[in-house]
Order: C-alpha cells, then structure tokens, then sequence
C-alpha cells in the first residue's frame, strides 16, 4: 500500500514517518510541476501587488520586496502527486503583513493569487494570515530557481503545494471565493494535505487525470 510505502521509505532516509501526509512518499530530489513554459521576468520589470477589496492597494518593485522586513523559516513541502519534500529553507516577505498594508476590507474572505503566464489559484485568507506564508524569493539557501517559481512564488507549507503559486504576481482579495485553474478543474478549494483534500467532493479522477494530461501536452494550462 502507497501509505505504508512511504513511511518506509522515510525511515530509510531517517526521516520522521509521522511527518509525513497521508498518501505521501519522501523525495530527495525537487521534482518541477509546471503547467506550461516558466515564464522568465526581468527583474526591473517585475511586480508584486495587493488589489480588490482592500482600501490601500499597492504594487511592489523587485528592490522594494527585498527592502521589506525578511523572514526565514524551515518547512516541509507536499504535493498533491504523492511526494513530500522535508526541511526546505526558504526566505521571504510574509504575506500577512502585505496583507495587513493594504488594509483588507471587511467582508472579504478569500483571495485569488495571479501567476505570471497566467496561472490562478484561491485560498480562504485565513490560509494567507499564517506566520508562515511567505512571498519567497530563496530556497535552499539561493535565490529560486527559476523552473520552482524564481524570481518569487507564494509559499502555503500547510497547503498542498498547487496553492504555493510560482512567479506569483499578485494578490486579489476577494469578498467570496473564486476558484483558480486546478481549483476549476476538479482540485479541492482547500487543499490540506493531512486531511487528504486532493479532490474536490464528487470529483471523478479521471476527469483531473485528463487535464493533467492535456497541460503535459501543451494545449491546456492556465491562460
Ligand atoms: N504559476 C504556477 N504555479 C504553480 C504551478 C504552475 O503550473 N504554475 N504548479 C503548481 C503545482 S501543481 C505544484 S505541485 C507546485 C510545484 O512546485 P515546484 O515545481 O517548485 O515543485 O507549484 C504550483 N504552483
Ligand atoms: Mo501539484
């Protein structure tokens, strides 16, 4: 069984099993989950902002972001493929105190996050209030790569990872919710890895399997 497996395998990497998911199996490696090309965007051209239904919308440059207070955490990562991925470090702006700069309004909810190349996925904003939601522009010690999100993605550790948005490019608070691509395409709204909410409630898996297969062969994905 793929439970039992998993924990096995992560004693072998002395790993702590109970760590891990439900469902999980440890990697060592990074394995890249990209629904079409990375988008690759100039620093000096970048930009990060908080709109909707807030009273104090902004926009971020590149060296506005890294002037902003720093935070560095240590987390386990889990993707809703089956693998988890343990003590990544990343660094960061927390996203509750952007939040908190742009004044969210009262009534509002969720939040839509907007990826560069097109990519959305929602969260309830009490998921992006936690300490340790980060904007992240390093992992591992370096700046991101650019195929794991660089040059800055969401970073959700007690989400799966599909909800960690790479060459995230804004915030849209909402006063409902609104799904995003996978969210839309059969992935549940929430997306916690320890209570297994991979699908969403009468989701068919081989309805998301076909969708995974049409964004491998390029003429899905998020746009
Ligand atoms: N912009 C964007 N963000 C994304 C994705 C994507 O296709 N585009 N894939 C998501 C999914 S399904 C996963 S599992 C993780 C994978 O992150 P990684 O490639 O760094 O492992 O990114 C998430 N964020
Ligand atoms: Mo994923």
């Amino acid at each position: 069984m793929w439970a039992a497996r998993g924990k096995r395998r992560a004693a072998k990497l002395g790993l702590d099993p109970d760590r891990l998911p439900p469902g999980q199996s440890p990697t060592q490696k990074w394995p890249v989950l990209s629904l079409g090309a990375t988008p690759h965007v100039p620093l000096d051209q970048w930009s990060f902002s908080v709109h909707g239904e807030v009273d104090a919308p902004f926009a971020l440059r590149w060296d506005e972001l890294l002037a902003l207070e720093q935070t560095r955490l240590v987390r386990d990562i889990h993707c809703v493929t089956r693998w988890s991925r343990f003590d990544v470090p990343w660094e960061g702006v927390r996203v509750r105190d952007l939040l908190e700069r742009a004044r969210v309004r009262e009534g509002a909810t969720h939040a839509l996050v907007h990826a560069f190349g097109g990519y959305t996925t929602n969260l309830p904003l009490d998921d992006l209030l936690r300490e340790d939601v980060l904007i992240a522009h390093q992992a591992d010690g370096a700046p991101l790569e650019p195929d794991h999100g660089g040059p800055a993605r969401l970073l959700v550790p007690h989400l799966y990872l599909w909800k960690s948005a790479k060459w995230v490019r804004a915030i849209e608070v909402l006063a409902g919710d609104r799904a995003g691509f996978w969210e839309r395409n059969g992935y549940h709204h929430r997306g916690d890895p320890w209570a297994e909410e991979r699908l969403g409630p009468g989701v068919d898996p081989a309805d998301v399997r076909e969708v995974r297969r049409a964004a491998r062969a390029g003429d899905g994905g998020p746009a």
